[in-house]
């Protein structure tokens, strides 16, 4: 709450090291891939308006890339570290300095890796924006929290990702060993067997936060997670929703939250309770699980809240649970429920796009995940790459609206050559939930439902009065959404499941942007120069 909101713009320089370490978040000895030797990330803090470099070097053996979750990158698309569609990934023993201004937007935000599965392994942060207009908000609490819940495995994904996508397997995702918060939590070492092959310490802690009594704070949840949904609640307080993603939104009070993979609200607590401590609650949905990984997995992850600065663990009378019912769908809190504090309606649509999002059996009894017909595989060569060096050619298939021809089979995107805006049902025929995300954006929710389809004789009807916009949404098991976009900001953005073994099943699409914009384009000589190893 020290923090300067109404300093001049500046640079802000931040070195990150990617590098593994052995480290036991949990108690449970394993391979993490990390920034800076700390688990989660450190933090990145700006104001809008400021400039941000932020160097990075990879110690791995590994390539990497750093995505920016929630910014806009409105200009700078390949800052955007999104391998394969922005950039080619940084390769081992190689920094790259990744520059950028943060224009029009403020609020809670995250990083991580995106290449491959990394971000799983412990490549994950917080990333804040702050700005004046913070100042009408903070009067409503005292402190400010950042908390990290993630879901938990005690191997690495790299190790994991062959079995999941082996021959036979139908899409049964690794299931978590383990919930964390600030990256935290107790295991017990007994769940193993003592021939397992796992190095167990019986020693590690839960996180605790610290309170004073008859205080607001603005705890900043954030799921950096891999799979697993959260419940989030704590004992004897309630939750004033106040912002989801990094839009503001009307108070809301509820007893849980849920809170899908890569999705971020804030909430205020009050902290009029008696002063003891109490249990913050981060139940790991498992009903958005293919099996409970009992008896390893206990998805009730606690911390501590406490207004004594001890680990005294409360009693059940003292610290008591909500009795509101845990969801037991895999679902967002209902839309309806969330209305932006900063009033944008949406404007009237000139093209809409229909995806079918599926997984489906392909050869060699691989499950594969496909938007329409199309399973996505990174390509060397980024599609931005390809997009730029397509229109100085003035190829005209690259500049065809709509589903794009210009580029390889295992590429679906939608191309909208000039400012337009897009609508863009989602439509589920997979049993499982999708939390989707789109770079470079946030959408207005125009309609969603947990089954059947989009009734397309109220498109006309959609209710544009200030709609919520985010940039994470979960779409329900045979659920829908229809999402809109003001396709103002130039590239090649991908739209994918934040589901990391998803997106590695080929759950990512893109747009491509603006070519009106695009075709002015060089790519500064480092990005380009990453693609030549
Ligand atoms: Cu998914």
């Amino acid at each position: 709450m020290n923090w300067d909101l109404n300093a001049p713009p500046t640079t802000r320089v931040y070195n990150l090291t990617v590098s593994e370490i052995q480290a036991a978040p949990d108690g449970v000895v394993r391979t993490l891939l990390v920034f800076n030797g700390q688990f989660p990330g450190p933090l990145i803090e700006a104001n809008r308006g400021d400039r941000l470099l932020i160097n990075v070097t990879n110690t791995l053996q590994n390539a990497t890339t750093v995505h920016w979750h929630g910014l806009y990158q409105n200009g700078t698309n390949w800052m955007d570290g999104t391998s394969g569609v922005t950039q080619c990934p940084i390769p081992p023993g190689k920094s790259f300095l990744y520059n950028f201004t943060l224009e029009n937007q403020y609020g809670t935000y995250w990083y991580h890796s995106h290449f491959q599965t990394q971000y799983s392994d412990g490549l994950v942060g917080p990333l804040i924006i702050h700005a004046p207009d913070e100042a009408s908000i903070r009067v409503g609490y005292d402190f400010d929290q950042i908390i990290l819940l993630s879901d938990w495995y005690h191997d690495l994904s790299a190790s994991l990702l062959p079995g999941y996508l082996a021959s036979g397997n139908e899409n049964l995702e690794p299931v978590p060993d383990n919930g964390l918060i600030q990256g935290t939590n107790y295991f017990n070492c007994s769940s193993y067997d003592p021939d397992s092959g796992y190095i167990c310490q019986d020693n590690s802690t839960q996180a605790s936060f610290v309170v004073s009594q008859n205080k607001r704070y603005r705890f900043r949840l954030i799921n950096t997670g891999s799979f697993g949904e959260f419940q989030f609640s704590v004992d004897n307080h309630t939750l004033t929703v106040i912002e989801a993603d990094s839009t503001l939104v009307e108070p809301v009070t509820v007893h849980r939250l849920p809170i899908h993979i890569a999705q971020r609200y804030s909430v205020i607590i009050h902290t009029n309770q008696t002063a003891t401590n109490y249990w913050i609650r981060a139940w790991l949905n498992t009903f958005c699980f293919g099996d409970d990984n009992l008896p390893v997995l206990n998805p009730n992850v606690l911390a501590l809240l406490t207004y004594t600065n001890t680990t005294y663990e409360p009693l059940d009378t003292e610290s008591v649970d909500w009795t509101t019912a845990l969801e037991l769908q895999c679902q967002d809190l209902n839309v309806t429920e969330l209305v932006p504090l900063v009033a944008e309606d949406a404007p009237s649509p000139d093209q809409a796009f229909r995806i079918d999002v599926s997984f489906q059996i392909h050869d060699y009894a691989i499950d594969l995940a496909y938007i329409n017909s199309t399973t996505w595989v990174p390509l060397t060569v980024p599609t931005l790459n390809q997009a730029i060096t397509g229109l100085h050619a003035d190829n005209a298939t690259f500049n065809n609206l709509g589903l794009s021809t210009a580029f390889p089979s295992s590429q679906f995107i939608i191309t909208v050559p000039e400012l337009q805006v897009i609508d863009l049902l989602i439509n589920s025929l997979d049993e499982g939930a999708h939390p989707f995300h789109l770079h470079g954006y946030q959408f207005w929710i125009m309609a969603d439902g947990s089954s059947g389809d989009f009734d397309w004789s109220t498109y006309e009807s959609l209710n544009i009065t200030n709609p919520m916009r985010r940039d994470t949404m979960t779409i329900d098991a045979y659920g829908w959404a229809m999402i809109r976009i003001r396709a103002d900001n130039p590239g090649l953005w991908a739209l994918h499941c934040h589901i990391a073994w998803h997106m590695e099943a080929g759950l990512l699409m893109q747009f491509q942007i603006r070519n009106d914009l695009m075709k002015e384009w060089t790519l500064p000589s480092d990005v380009a120069a990453l693609c030549n190893g």
